[in-house]
C-alpha cells in the first residue's frame, strides 16, 4: 500500500477497533488508490479519504417486540448513513444474527463505490439488525418490522436515505416496513423504500436484478477474452434472492449450474439446478435446501462442508462475506476455474482475491458485479418520481446497459492505470474518483 495512504488507513483502523470486516473493506480499497493520489494531490489536501471513512451519521437503536409466545424480545437496529456526495444515502437492510456495527459499516463503505459505479444519483448507506428471521412466523416478522420502522422512519426519506433489502429482507419485509412508515407519517411516499411489491410502487426486474446483473457482468468479462457462458460448469453459493436469479440467468445463457448451498449444506445436481423447484422451496415455502434433494432424483445433498469443494469453470459466490478463502480459491484454480463474479458483498477473502489475481482468473469484485440490484433500485426511484411503471423488457434493457457500462468503465480504468484486466483496481478507482470529485466540489462538510 502507498505509504501516504497507509498512515490514514492505520488511523481508521485504530479509531474503529473490533470492526474486522470494515477494516478489511477499507484496506482493500486503499490498496488500489495510490496511483490516483499521485495524479490528484487535491484529494490528499482535502482529506478526502479521512472524510470518506467516517460515516456522515450512524444510528443505533433498540428494537423491542413481542414473540408469538407473548415474550418480550430485544434486538439492535442500525443505519449507517455513510456518504451522500452523489445522492441520498442508498443501500439495503440486513436481518441476520451476525449483524453488528462493523458488518453494517463494511457494507455501507462498499456501497458508496458500488453506487457511484452505477452512474445513478445515489449515495451510500446500509442498515439492519441482529434479528434472526429463521423460524419466525409471518406475524412475528411483521411485529419486528413495525418496531424497527417505528424508530427508523425519522431518519429516512426520498431525499434523505432510501433503504431496501439484503440478507433476510425481501418483498415481505419491505411491505411491512412500508406499511408502518405510511401509518406513522400519514404519507404515501413511494420513494422512501425500494424493493416494493409490483402493485404498490415496486419495479419489475428488481427481484431478479442482482443475480441477473452478476451474470451479465461475468458474461462481459468472459466476452473480453473471447469466451461465453455457453457450456460452462458453474457453482453458486447461497440459495436466496441473488443466488436463485444468478442460477436462472446463467442457465439461460447455456451454462449448467451444478450446485448451490445454504448455511446448512449444499446440493449437487449434475443435470443443472431446476430453478422452478428451487424457487418453490425457497421463495414460496421458505424451506431448507435439503428438501430440494428429497424432491428431485439424482441429486446429492451434502450436510455441512463447502460448495467450493466442487470443481467449476465459473464460480458465483452469492451467500455472504468471507465465504471463499485462499485455500478454496487455490483448489478451484488448480481444477480449471476461469472466472469468478461476486454476487455477494465481499465473499472472497483477501487471500482468495490474491490467488485469483495471480492465476489470471477473471475476477469481478462485488462492488461492480452485484451493482445491478441497487441500480434497479435507482430505476424504481425514477419510476416512483415520475409516477410511472416500465415494462419488464424496458427495465431489463436498462439493467443490461448499466451492467455493461460498469464492466466497460472498470476495464477502461484498469487499463488507464496500467493494469489491464484488473477489475478490482478499475472498480475501486472508478467509484472513488467520482465520489472524491463530488465531495471536493461540495466543500468541507
Ligand atoms: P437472502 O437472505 O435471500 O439469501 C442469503 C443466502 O445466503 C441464503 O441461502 C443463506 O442461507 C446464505 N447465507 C447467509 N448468511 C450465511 C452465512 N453466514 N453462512 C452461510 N450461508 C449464509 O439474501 P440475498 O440473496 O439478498 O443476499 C446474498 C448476498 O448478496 C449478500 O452478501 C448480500 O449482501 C448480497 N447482495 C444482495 C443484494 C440484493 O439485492 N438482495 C444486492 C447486492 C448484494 P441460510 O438461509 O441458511 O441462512
Ligand atoms: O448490497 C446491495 O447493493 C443491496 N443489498 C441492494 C441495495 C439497494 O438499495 O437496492
Amino acid at each position: 500500500m502507498d505509504a501516504r495512504l497507509e498512515v490514514i488507513r492505520d488511523t481508521v483502523l485504530a479509531r474503529n477497533p473490533g470492526e474486522g470486516e470494515f477494516h478489511q473493506a477499507v484496506t482493500e480499497v486503499f490498496e488500489s488508490l495510490g496511483p490516483v493520489h499521485d495524479r490528484h494531490p487535491e484529494f490528499l489536501e482535502g482529506a478526502v479519504l479521512e472524510r470518506l471513512c467516517e460515516p456522515e451519521r450512524q444510528i443505533i437503536f433498540r428494537v423491542p417486540w413481542v414473540d408469538d409466545a407473548g415474550r418480550v424480545q430485544i434486538n439492535r437496529g442500525f443505519r449507517v448513513e455513510f456518504n451522500s456526495a452523489l445522492g441520498p444515502f442508498k443501500g439495503g437492510l440486513r436481518f441476520h444474527p451476525s449483524v453488528n456495527l462493523g458488518i453494517v459499516k463494511f457494507l455501507g463503505f462498499e456501497q458508496i463505490f458500488k453506487n457511484a459505479l452505477t452512474g445513478m444519483p445515489i449515495g451510500g448507506g446500509k442498515g439492519g439488525s441482529d434479528f434472526d428471521p429463521r423460524g419466525r412466523s409471518d406475524a412475528e416478522i411483521m411485529r419486528f418490522c413495525q418496531s424497527f420502522m417505528t424508530e427508523l422512519y425519522r431518519h429516512i426519506g426520498e431525499y434523505t436515505d432510501v433503504p431496501a433489502g439484503d440478507i433476510g429482507v425481501g418483498g415481505r419485509e419491505i411491505g411491512f416496513l412500508f406499511g408502518q412508515y405510511k401509518r406513522i407519517t400519514n404519507r404515501y411516499e413511494s420513494g422512501v423504500l425500494t424493493g416494493k411489491g409490483i402493485s404498490w410502487g415496486g419495479s419489475l426486474v428488481r427481484p431478479e436484478a442482482t443475480g441477473y446483473g452478476t451474470v451479465i457482468f461475468a458474461a462481459e468479462m468472459l466476452k473480453a477474452r473471447g469466451q461465453s457462458f455457453d457450456g460452462q460448469r458453474v457453482v453458486v453459493s447461497g440459495s436466496g434472492n441473488v443466488a436463485i436469479n444468478a442460477i436462472a440467468k446463467a442457465q439461460s445463457l447455456g451454462a449448467t449450474v451444478v450446485a448451490c448451498s445454504d448455511s446448512s449444506g449444499y446440493v449437487v445436481d449434475e443435470a443443472g439446478i431446476d430453478v422452478e423447484l428451487l424457487r418453490q422451496i425457497k421463495e414460496v415455502e421458505r424451506g431448507r435446501l435439503k428438501e430440494y434433494a428429497a424432491r428431485r432424483s439424482a441429486v446429492d445433498y451434502v450436510d455441512g462442508g463447502s460448495v467450493w469443494d466442487l470443481d467449476a469453470t465459473v464460480a458465483l459466490p452469492c451467500a455472504t462475506q468471507n465465504e471463499l478463502d485462499g485455500e478454496a480459491a487455490a483448489r478451484l484454480v488448480r481444477n480449471g476455474l476461469i472466472a469468478v463474479a461476486e454476487g455477494a458483498n465481499m465473499p472472497s477473502t483477501r487471500e482468495a482475491v490474491a490467488v485469483f489475481q495471480q492465476a489470471g482468473t477473471l475476477f469481478g469484485p462485488g462492488k461492480a458485479a452485484n451493482a445491478g440490484g441497487v441500480a434497479t433500485s435507482a430505476l424504481e426511484m425514477q419510476q416512483n418520481a415520475s409516477r410511472d411503471s416500465w415494462s419488464f423488457a424496458h427495465t431489463e434493457d436498462r439493467l443490461t446497459e448499466i451492467m455493461v457500462g460498469i464492466h466497460d468503465r472498470c476495464a477502461a480504468t484498469a487499463e488507464e492505470y496500467g493494469d489491464p484486466g484488473n477489475y478490482v483496481l478499475g472498480a475501486n478507482i472508478g467509484g472513488f474518483v467520482k465520489v472524491a470529485d463530488a465531495m471536493l466540489a461540495q466543500g468541507l462538510i
